[in-house]
């Protein structure tokens, strides 16, 4: 049967901003109070999911969040109507009203942790989302997020869906985003990779001392117990400290894998032989030849993989077998970065080509390619049970493209949160929006 791996991607939302909410992340704390362009950053997210689908790829899309979070004010204490909620958070907590405005939900590299059916015990696939528990205006995605995927992937003969990690940091789970497969064919077993930055309980993993890290070995373990996946079938590997106190704040930003290649920084893991021998190992052991790219450090420092985003890429098959990279523009724009990507596709191996994309707005708050796509390894009978209207085809990319252009600003800053007409704008686009992509009620105002 044939399988794919499909990217469903993060339509971003009406009210991005650059809120400097994310400690740790570089570009987003650098980019802080500077104004937005909310439709410049949906067209820009909708040009690389349209390039993707006349590429060849089956290409699905995930719908925003509703913000301004009006409930989770209200769980901080606001009353009285929804502007007054809005209008007093401005006035006497304003740190809270960005944070509930935030669009980070385009980001659904963090949406949820997928295991394809041919890894799991019941055959089924398994989503858990993911508690995004180190920042609070990421700890309120998920509710939404599970509803959504819910109307995605609503066949429970093939899908199967887990609520949330408890929220507390001992179970910090940042979803996909530390979380890569590698198969010899999407359809067949594999063996799922979970990279971890610290553990919760056990002190001999050592933690890194400036930034935090979000995932917890013990959160990756629960997501393996609960889609049943097999000890033969699952690495778990920790992110090395010092990386992370340079800005690297998921995996994701200094490695990415795909099918049997893993292309990552020198500097990316901690014991990396050993990682590198249990992953080949375990591939063999499932009929794959596991190879591995590792980019020196003295080609690409950390601090260039950082602001470039090289890692944060997406390494996607072709036809023939090969494997494309598809690299925001800040790759081009770094003489090191782009020497070495030429390099790479001159050298024979498994990449041969790089396309770049302008993906300046999303970049700005720390979000590149593979940010912006949650991967469903999928079969055909399980394709055709997703829900038909989140699949990428060109009467939808019109149909988003002009409901972007009909309700999105073209200029955001702080002071604009405040205004609740912003709220009305936001809540009308996402009523059309579940129409056009068919999802039913999913938004708290839809549904309250
Ligand atoms: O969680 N930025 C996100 C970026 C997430 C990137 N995702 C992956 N690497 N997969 C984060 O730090 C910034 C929001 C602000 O500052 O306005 C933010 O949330």
């Amino acid at each position: 049967m044939k399988s794919f791996e499909v990217n469903f991607d993060g339509l971003v939302g009406p009210t991005h901003n650059y809120g400097g909410l994310s400690f740790g992340n570089v570009a987003s704390q650098s980019n802080s109070q500077q104004a937005s362009n909310p439709k410049e950053a949906a067209l820009q997210g909708l040009e690389k999911m349209k390039a993707l689908m006349d590429m060849g790829f089956v290409q699905g899309v995930l719908a925003p969040q509703e913000r301004p979070d009006v409930s989770a004010l209200r769980r901080l204490g606001f009353s009285g109507s929804d502007a007054h909620v809005i209008q007093q958070a401005a006035k006497e907590a304003m740190p809270l009203l960005v944070a509930s405005c935030s669009a980070s939900s385009m980001w659904v590299a963090n949406a949820a942790t997928v295991s394809p059916s041919a890894d799991t015990q019941d055959g089924r696939v398994h989503f858990t989302a993911a508690n995004l528990n180190c920042k609070f205006h990421r700890s309120i995605e998920h509710p939404t997020t599970s509803r959504v995927l819910s109307a995605m992937f609503a066949d429970q003969q093939h899908f199967a869906h887990h609520g949330a990690l408890p929220a507390v940091a001992q179970f910090g789970d940042e979803g996909a985003a530390n979380h890569t497969r590698f198969c010899r064919d999407y359809g067949e077993a594999g063996v799922e990779f979970f990279v971890f930055g610290r553990s919760a309980f056990d002190s001999r993993y050592p933690a890194p001392q400036k930034y935090p890290a979000r995932q917890t070995l013990e959160a990756s373990q629960a997501v393996a117990r609960l889609h049943g996946l097999s000890e033969a079938g699952v690495v778990f590997a920790q992110q090395n400290p010092a990386v992370i106190d340079q800005g690297v704040f998921h995996n994701d930003v200094i490695a990415v894998g795909n099918g049997e290649l893993l292309f990552h920084h020198q500097d990316a893991f901690l014991n990396t032989d050993q990682m590198l021998a249990e992953l080949q190992a375990k591939l063999s052991a499932r009929g794959g030849n596991f190879q591995s790219i590792c980019v020196p450090r003295d080609q690409v420092a950390v601090e260039d993989a950082v602001r470039s985003y090289l890692f944060n890429s997406q390494l996607l098959s072709r036809a023939d077998g090969s494997m494309l990279l598809i690299v925001p523009e800040e790759c081009r724009a770094n003489p090191r970065v782009w020497q070495y990507l030429q390099g790479l596709t001159a050298a024979g191996g498994p990449i041969r080509e790089i396309k770049v994309f302008d993906l300046k707005q999303s970049m700005q708050n720390g979000g590149g390619p593979a940010c912006l796509r949650l991967r469903v390894a999928l079969k055909e009978t399980e394709l055709a049970a997703v829900n038909p209207g989140v699949i990428m085809t060109p009467a939808l990319y019109d149909a988003l493209t002009q409901w972007v252009n009909t309700h999105y600003r073209d200029a955001l800053r702080e002071s604009d949160l405040a205004d609740p007409q912003l709220l009305l704008e936001c809540r009308t686009a996402l009523d059309e929006l579940t129409q056009i992509l068919k999802l039913g009620a999913v938004y708290p105002f839809q549904i309250n």
